[in-house]
C-alpha cells in the first residue's frame, strides 16, 4: 500500500537501564557449558551479540512504551488529546487482557476518542502498526497516530537459564533455546500524522509484504519459553526476504546503490551479514544495534531508525527503507523519505 500525505512527526527510543553482557549469561550457564562441552564464548562468537539491556524488576512493558511515548509527544509538540488512534505492538505484554494499547493509553491520559488497540505479528508488528496507522491518517479518520513498543527480555532470559541449568538439559534443547538468550528490552514511540499538519514530517511512502506461513513452525515463544529453530529460520527467512525485496523494488523503484540508510530487523551478525549479501546492500548504510543490544523483537526496526537518527546518519530528503521480518514468517519493506 502507498500513501502520498503521511509522514512520521516524532519518533523516540528508550534505552533500558541495565547492561547484561554474554559473558555474564555464560558464567551462570557454565555447569551446563561445561556438562555440554559448549566452547567458551559461543554466544558472542556466533551471535555477534556482547550485551542486552533489561529494565529494572517490575518494570512492565507498557511502562516502556509510555516512557517512550512521553517522549515522541513532547518531540512533536501537540496536544496529546489530537491523537485519535494509540496501536501497541509489542510481543511482551503486561496481560493477555487486556491490551497493552489500553494500559499505555491509561498512563499516558489520552482522551476518551482515541481508539487504541494492540497488533500482533512477532517481530513485524511495528511496521504492520504504522501501515494501519498511516490508512487512517490518509483517509483523515484521524489526524494523529501513535505506535508504541514495549519490550522486556529479562523475564524470558532469566527463566530461560534456569531451565538450562537442569542437569536434564541436552545439546538438542540448548540449541532449542539458544535464541532466546539473543533477545534485548527497549521501548519505542512514533508520532505519524499527515503533511499539512506536520510539513517537517518525514514522508512515509508505504510498504510492501510478503509471508511464507509453512514456516509458522520455526519459533514459538511464550512468556517464559521460546523454542527456535535457528537454521531453517535463517535459510527460510533470506528467502523469503529476497523475495519481498524484489517486491519493493518494483513498487518503490528501489536500486541498491540508491538507498541512503537501510534499516534492518536485527537478529545476529550472521543474519545481518547474509542479508546484506544477498540483497547487495552496503553494509556501511546498515545501523547496526544488535552487538550492543541484541534483537529487540518489533521494537527493532524503530529504535535502529531512532538511533540512526540521532547519531546523524540521515539528511533531509535521504531514502531510508525499513526491512522488518517475523516468525510467521511474514515480511515488510517500507520506504521513508527522510
Ligand atoms: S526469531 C529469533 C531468531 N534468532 C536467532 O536465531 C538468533 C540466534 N542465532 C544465531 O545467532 C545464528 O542463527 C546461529 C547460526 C549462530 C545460531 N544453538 O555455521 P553454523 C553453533 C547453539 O551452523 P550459522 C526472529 O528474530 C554451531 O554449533 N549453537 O551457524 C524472527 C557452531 O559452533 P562451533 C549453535 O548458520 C525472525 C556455530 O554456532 C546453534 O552461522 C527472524 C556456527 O554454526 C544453536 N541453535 O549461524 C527470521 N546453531 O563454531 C530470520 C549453530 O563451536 C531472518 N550453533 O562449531 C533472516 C533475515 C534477517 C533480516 C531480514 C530483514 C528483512
Amino acid at each position: 500500500m502507498k500513501f502520498e500525505n503521511v509522514v512520521i512527526q516524532s519518533l523516540a527510543a528508550v534505552d533500558a537501564p541495565i547492561r547484561v553482557t554474554s559473558i555474564e549469561i555464560e558464567k551462570q550457564l557454565a555447569p551446563t557449558f561445561k556438562r555440554l562441552g559448549i566452547r567458551d564464548n559461543l554466544l558472542e562468537d556466533v551471535s555477534g551479540i556482547g550485551a542486552r539491556r533489561f529494565w529494572e524488576e517490575g518494570t512492565m512493558p507498557s511502562d516502556a512504551a509510555t516512557m517512550a511515548a512521553e517522549k515522541a509527544i513532547e518531540q512533536a509538540g501537540i496536544e496529546r488529546d489530537k491523537i485519535g488512534l494509540i496501536i501497541n505492538t509489542s510481543v511482551c505484554r503486561d496481560f493477555l487482557e487486556p491490551s497493552t494499547a489500553c494500559i499505555v493509553h491509561g498512563k499516558l491520559g489520552l482522551s476518551t476518542h482515541c481508539m487504541n488497540f494492540d497488533i500482533g505479528n512477532a517481530c513485524l508488528a511495528f511496521l504492520n502498526g504504522m501501515d494501519i496507522a498511516a490508512r487512517m491518517l490518509e483517509r483523515s479518520q484521524i489526524d494523529y497516530a501513535l505506535v508504541v513498543d514495549g519490550e522486556s527480555s529479562r523475564p524470558i532470559t532469566e527463566a530461560t537459564i534456569q531451565r538450562l541449568l537442569g542437569s536434564d538439559v541436552d545439546e538438542q534443547q540448548f540449541r532449542a533455546e539458544f535464541a532466546s538468550l539473543t533477545l534485548g528490552s527497549g521501548g519505542v514511540a512514533m508520532i505519524m500524522t499527515r503533511k499539512e499538519l506536520a510539513p517537517e514530517g518525514h514522508a512515509y511512502l508505504g510498504s510492501v509484504s510478503r509471508s511464507a506461513t509453512q514456516f509458522n513452525n520455526l519459533c514459538h515463544g511464550q512468556m517464559d519459553c521460546m523454542v527456535t529453530n535457528t537454521k531453517v529460520l535463517l535459510t527460510e527467512g533470506l528467502k523469503l526476504a529476497a523475495e519481498t525485496f524484489q517486491v519493493a523494488k518494483s513498487t518503490f523503484n528501489w536500486v541498491p546503490s540508491e538507498l541512503d540508510q537501510v534499516v534492518i530487523h536485527q537478529v545476529s551478525k550472521v543474519h545481518t551479514e547474509a542479508l546484506v549479501q544477498l540483497l547487495d546492500l552496503d553494509i556501511d548504510k546498515v545501523h547496526a544495534i544488535y552487538p550492543e543490544m541484541g534483537n529487540i523483537g518489533p521494537a527493532s526496526v524503530p529504535i535502529v531508525l531512532a538511533k540512526a537518527a540521532e547519531a546523524g546518519r540521515m539528511k533531509k530528503g535521504d531514502r531510508v527503507a525499513l526491512l522488518g521480518i517475523g516468525s510467521g514468517l511474514n515480511c515488510s519493506m517500507a520506504e521513508i523519505i527522510w
